[in-house]
């Protein structure tokens, strides 16, 4: 059998990196990074090198699953699934009406250029208003801030050329989230660094990120709101702002100015434990520099007061005049995405909540055309008119990352019918009634839609099926719309009519998605591999519109409020938010380079480096409870307790635990910590410090006490 190389991308995660794929007997046998590839230049990761392992993994599905009266799970073949459930959801519709069938999409969702179209498209036709995904309960606060301050339509600074860069809450480099353009990340930062750009980071840890900082400010986990305020307060006193900037394009300033002014230094390091010399040369730093951002990630928008904190972010940058400006080059105009202006101008603040469907729960609702998903075990679990009875997860795994795990695991529980779509018997389809095989990534063709506006020049990848598995594998999309032909429901994509009689071909759906495409999918498809597509004409910012005054409003009186609040809250000693409460360390998000969230546990290489997901602490706290390397230790927050693995490390300082979520599994699997890992969100209490608009929970910075497990863990 001969070997053939094709050029794909890698969907394990978010980041598509361009490939070069070994296919022998319709197998994928290696793939390697495109080293001709004009963005990403060969770039891979430990994760992708191994996405031939996870196609052709012992334990992938490789037919639908059902489940059991006696909890054991039987293959069933795609077509009878839909049969069965699309029997369920008409009875539950029928009875409780189509408020009662929710879905819930994850990461796996994303890495995908159909489902989130094409599910959002099934909801309209089924008329379901419950879809939820994975963003609000991860940066809700992004779309939130940005909707309330309002956006620069030409876009905030670019990377390539940026003087400084502040990053707050993420680690790009092995993320491949934040600021730094996530194709070949530690490239792109090292040669930024390299020409002379700043970097300020802020983070409790001393991430790669911030190894790589000129200034990295090591906020006490939490407090980042109070810290940014100091920042914007020295920016205002030493008059480092943009002033025609913001005389022209900016309300509300003065606001924002006296809301920041009760922030001074001495207790901005009180509170956050940065000396006050730093917070003053980093707001210089950043301020004084011609050009570059600030830009967060999970750490900033998982904590509390994330929309303030998210506010304060857009204000810094509004306030520094951190925008594309009248006449410089528009780098990525996008693929994908329709023919749109750049203009000089504020597209102005258009609150995006307080419509649609309210939330049973906590007095919530729809936040930008979704539901909010940290309020979603609450909807499945409270009974009354308009419970949720049918949950469909594609490409999500509820029980590792929604908040508040035993809830979650109430909630699988009380449902009426449970499916998930995942390539693997995950933690959640472990509770299902049904688990769909869905295909691989390499099974399917794809385009990079998630990562279009990302690319430092338009740039786009279509890539057709690699192999074609011979086994019982549907994609997601195929799923929905099995569905949707036997519930009679249409679909409509981008104003298509989808085909629901004869099942349209990948392709056809693909083309149904793209139908607005500024640059037509079939130029697209022509090109073998990932292609920088140039325009013929230089596209530039235009001037504002004349008679537009739009502005961007930097001071909200809801926020303003709220940042007083914040300002107003006693210090507590240790590790608490209020007064009386006794904790001694808050527990901390991260990510780790060989895992993303919940994928990756079973890549031999990846367990190589780490086999769970380890409670990362500082020397001196291990000592202080008589914890070494490898010990077992009990983790409490108010709501519950998990066990952790203790791995010392001096990037931790004294005080915060850093683990990584999206481990573990039910607490009858909790001895097997050492091999599988602990939920960090059992400790998180999703009805408690939630943020008013999204329900988002803290899922970063949670007060806990730590001290030695009494609980008998095997070493191995
Ligand atoms: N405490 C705490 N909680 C968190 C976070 C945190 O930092 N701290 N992070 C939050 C964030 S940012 C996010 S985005 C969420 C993630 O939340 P989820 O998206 O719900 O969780 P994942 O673990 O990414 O789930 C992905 C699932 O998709 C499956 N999968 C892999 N490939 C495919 C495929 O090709 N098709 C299909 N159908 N399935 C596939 C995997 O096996 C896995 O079960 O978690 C959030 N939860
Ligand atoms: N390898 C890998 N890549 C991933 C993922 C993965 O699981 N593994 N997950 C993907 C997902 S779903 C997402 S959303 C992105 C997220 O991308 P990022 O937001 O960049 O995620 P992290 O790498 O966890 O970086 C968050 C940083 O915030 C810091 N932090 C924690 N708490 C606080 C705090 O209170 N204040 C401040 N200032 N910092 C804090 C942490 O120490 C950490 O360094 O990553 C994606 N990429
Ligand atoms: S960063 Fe790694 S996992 Fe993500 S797309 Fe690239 S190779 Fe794949
Ligand atoms: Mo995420």
């Amino acid at each position: 059998m001969t070997v053939e190389t094709k050029k794909s991308f890698c969907r394990f995660c978010h980041a598509f990196c361009a490939l070069e794929v070994d296919v022998e007997d319709n197998k994928v046998i290696e793939v390697r990074g495109d080293a001709s590839d004009p963005i990403y230049g060969g770039y891979t990761c430990i994760k992708g090198r191994q996405l031939p392992l996870e196609h052709n993994h012992e334990e992938r599905l490789r037919s639908s699953m059902k489940r059991m009266p006696d909890g054991t799970y039987e293959p069933i073949s795609s077509e009878q699934a839909l049969d069965e459930i699309a029997e369920k959801l008409k009875a539950i519709i029928d009875e409780s009406g189509t408020r009662a069938v929710a879905t819930y999409n994850g990461s796996h969702a994303f890495c995908n250029g159909i489902p989130l179209t094409f599910i959002r498209a099934w909801h309209a036709g089924v008329k379901s208003p419950m879809f939820f995904t994975s963003v609000t309960i991860d940066q809700p606060a992004k779309a939130i801030a940005g909707s309330r301050h309002g956006m620069w339509m030409a876009g905030t600074n670019n990377f390539a050329d940026a003087d400084v860069t502040m990053m707050v809450g993420t680690n790009p480099t092995v993320s491949m989230f934040g600021p730094v353009p996530p194709f070949n990340p530690s490239r792109r930062l090292n040669d930024a660094l390299k020409r002379g750009m700043k970097l300020i980071v802020i983070d409790p840890r001393k991430s790669d990120a911030a190894k790589k900082a000129d200034i990295h400010l090591a906020v006490k986990p939490g407090e980042d709101a109070t810290l940014l305020s100091g920042i914007l307060r020295v920016i205002f006193t030493e008059g480092l702002y943009d002033g025609d900037f913001l005389a022209a394009n900016a309300e509300h300033v003065e606001e924002l100015r006296t809301s920041v002014e009760p922030f001074n230094l001495d207790y901005v390091e009180e509170r956050t434990g940065v000396p006050a010399g730093q917070v003053e040369a980093a707001a210089r730093m950043f301020a004084s520099a011609p050009k570059g951002s600030v830009g967060s990630g999970t750490g900033l928008d998982m904590g509390p007061n994330p929309n303030l904190s998210e506010h304060l972010i857009l204000a810094l940058n509004t306030v520094c005049g951190r925008y594309e400006r009248e006449g410089d080059l528009v780098s990525n105009p996008g693929a994908f995405g329709p023919k749109r202006p750049f203009r000089a101008e504020a597209v102005p603040p258009s609150p995006a909540w307080g419509k649609g469907e309210p939330s049973r729960i906590r007095g919530l609702g729809e936040v930008f055309g979704e539901m909010p998903t940290a309020a979603l075990s609450d909807e499945i679990i409270m009974e009354g008119d308009g419970q949720v009875r049918a949950l469909i997860s594609v490409g999500g795994n509820p029980v590792a990352a929604w908040p508040d795990q035993l809830k979650t695991l109430q909630a699988m529980e009380a449902l009426d019918l449970n499916v998930t779509i995942d390539i693997k018997m995950s933690a959640t389809a472990k509770t299902a009634d049904y688990v769909i095989a869905p295909k691989v990534s390499l099974e399917r063709p794809d385009i990079t839609l998630l990562t279009d506006g990302w690319y430092p020049e338009t740039y786009a990848h279509y890539t057709p099926a690699m192999v074609e598995p011979e086994f019982d594998v549907i994609e997601e999309w195929e799923f929905f719309w099995g569905l949707a032909h036997r519930m009679g429901t249409p679909i409509n994509i981008n104003g298509v009519e989808i085909d629901m009689e004869n099942k349209p071909s990948t392709d056809d759906v693909l083309d149904a998605v793209t139908a607005n495409s500024r640059i037509p999918l079939d130029e697209i498809r022509e090109a073998d591999g990932g292609t920088v597509f140039r325009d013929k004409e230089k596209i530039f910012v235009e001037p504002k519109e004349p008679g537009n005054n739009a502005r961007l409003d930097v001071g909200p009186p809801d926020l303003m409020e709220e940042l007083s609040n914040v300002r107003d809250m006693e210090i507590v000693e240790g590790a608490g938010y209020r007064q009386g409460e006794q904790f001694t360390h808050r527990l901390i998000s991260r990510r780790l380079r060989e895992f993303y969230n919940s994928s990756g546990r079973d890549l031999p290489r990846s367990l190589a480096k780490y086999n769970t997901n380890p409670a990362f602490m500082n020397p001196i706290d291990a000592e202080e409870i008589g914890a070494s390397e490898g010990d077992i230790i009990d983790i409490t927050s108010e709501r519950s307790t998990i066990l952790g693995v203790v791995a010392i490390s001096d990037d931790i300082p004294s005080g915060v635990i850093s683990m990584s979520h999206s481990w573990g599994d039910v607490p009858a699997l909790d001895d097997q910590v050492r091999t599988i890992g602990a939920s960090t969100n059992r400790l998180v209490n999703n009805a408690k410090d939630f943020d008013p608009i999204t329900g988002m929970a803290r899922q970063t910075a949670i007060p806990v006490n730590i001290e030695l497990s009494k609980a008998v863990i095997p070493t191995s």
